[in-house]
This record gives structure tokens, C-alpha cells and sequence, in this order.
């Protein structure tokens, strides 16, 4: 079996299933393509987008990173040395998990793709590089960051709390691909006017992020981001 992901070279929607794949000792191939080479692939994808995962070899590409997720999770737990990603008993504590970072990230996205897709705003084509669309970004990021992420978090740090301090769902083994690359999406420095400090303040939140990549599976993968 040779499975292989396709995305572009960012963590992404695809890093919460590299997560899945490397907690499950899942082996692949982790393809990142450049992004000139994305308009020949596009059409050949079933829907236009990445990631896309084949599990064999010629096989043929499935797509959604949820959906591949959720297969990873149930699927690739049944080796005694992987972690059981998807347990029955968690299956709702899991997916309110994922709901709750899902509702995360739709609030902030109207602050990210005014930068990355102003035209979907009502935006001209460039709008992001003008000193106006500058302006612009600064505030709805700023804006979020300080008025809508500490409540987001709190939800988050009422499921650790809740649940024991270690995982969101709780337990000693993770199942929070999902939030942990949302969570760093924050804290990479790669977004303009996102202070990678944000998450300083709560460290329940910190150190959630820290135990989870101490996991041996996971350690030395990030270089950037680690509170
Ligand atoms: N719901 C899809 C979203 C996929 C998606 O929007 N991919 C973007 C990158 S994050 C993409 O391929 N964009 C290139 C394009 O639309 O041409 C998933 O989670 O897999």
C-alpha cells in the first residue's frame, strides 16, 4: 500500500490529515507541489482543489481533507503502536471538537481572504497590495484577533479543563489533528498583522500545543509556532 498526499507546500487544510498519518504510523508520501504546477494538475483533481490522497500506487485521487480524515481515523487505527484517532465512545466529544475549531475558522476567514481573495469581498484583483487594502486587513485581523479569538479559546480551554488538561477530548493519546493546525495557524508568523504571541495569554492552550508536539511521532516536524 502506497499512500500518497497531494498539496501545495503550507500546512493548510491537508496538515490536519499529515497529523492523522503520522499519529497513526500511517506510511506516505507527503507531495507538495510548487505552485506553477497546480493549473496542469487542477483539472485531472475530482474537484478542482487540494489535498487529494491516493491509496495505492495509479490509484485514483479522493479528496475533501475531512473526509480523509475521518477515513485515516478509522481505518488506520488497528496497529497496537498507532493511536486510535477516532474511538466510538469519543465520536461525539470528537466531533463537537472539530465543529467548534470549524466555527473558528469561518469567523476568522472573512480576516484571511480579504487578503488572499479580495474579489470574493467586492474587492478589485490586487486590493490586498494597495495601502487601502492594507489598512483594510490590518483591521479586520487586528480586530479579530483581539475581540473574537480569547473567545474560541475559551471554549477550547473549557474542553481541555473539563477533560483532564492533556487532549481536547481527553485521555493520554491525541485526536486533535484538527485543532492543533488550526491553533498554529495563528502562531506561525506567516499571516500579515497576526502577532504569533496571540495564544501567550492562555496557557492552558500553550502548553496543550506543547504536549501535543512533544508526541514522538510529531517532535522536530515543526520549527516555527512552538510555544
Ligand atoms: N473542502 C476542501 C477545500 C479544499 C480547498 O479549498 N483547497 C484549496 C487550497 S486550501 C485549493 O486547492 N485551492 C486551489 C484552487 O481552488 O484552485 C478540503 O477540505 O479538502
Amino acid at each position: 500500500m502506497t499512500i500518497t498526499l497531494t498539496y501545495f507546500d503550507i500546512e493548510g487544510v491537508a496538515e490536519p490529515v499529515r497529523l492523522a498519518l503520522l499519529l497513526t504510523k500511517t506510511p506516505f508520501e507527503d507531495h507538495r507541489i510548487k505552485f506553477p504546477e497546480w493549473s496542469a494538475l487542477k483539472p485531472t483533481t475530482p474537484f478542482g482543489v487540494l489535498p487529494v490522497m491516493t491509496l495505492e500506487e495509479n490509484g485514483p485521487m479522493r479528496s475533501q481533507s475531512k473526509a480523509l480524515l475521518r477515513y485515516i481515523g478509522t481505518t488506520y487505527n488497528a496497529s497496537p503502536s498507532s493511536y486510535n484517532l477516532y474511538p466510538a465512545d469519543k465520536l461525539l466529544d470528537i466531533e463537537e471538537a472539530i465543529g467548534v475549531v470549524e466555527d473558528m475558522n469561518t469567523s476568522f476567514s472573512p480576516a484571511l481572504y480579504i487578503g488572499m481573495n479580495p474579489t470574493r469581498f467586492g474587492h478589485p484583483e490586487g486590493y490586498g497590495k494597495t495601502e487601502e487594502g492594507q489598512a483594510k486587513i490590518r483591521t479586520m485581523r487586528e480586530a479579530w484577533i483581539t475581540s473574537e479569538l480569547p473567545k474560541w479559546l475559551g471554549f477550547l480551554e473549557t474542553m481541555l479543563t473539563k477533560n483532564g488538561g492533556t487532549f481536547l477530548v481527553g485521555g493520554d493519546t491525541p485526536t486533535d489533528c484538527v485543532a492543533i493546525a488550526a491553533l498554529r495557524n495563528f502562531t506561525r508568523g506567516h499571516l500579515d498583522y497576526v502577532n504569533p504571541e496571540c495564544l501567550a495569554g492562555h496557557p492552558t492552550i500553550v502548553q496543550y500545543i506543547q504536549t501535543f508536539c512533544a508526541l514522538p511521532e510529531i517532535q522536530g516536524k515543526y520549527t516555527d509556532g512552538v510555544h
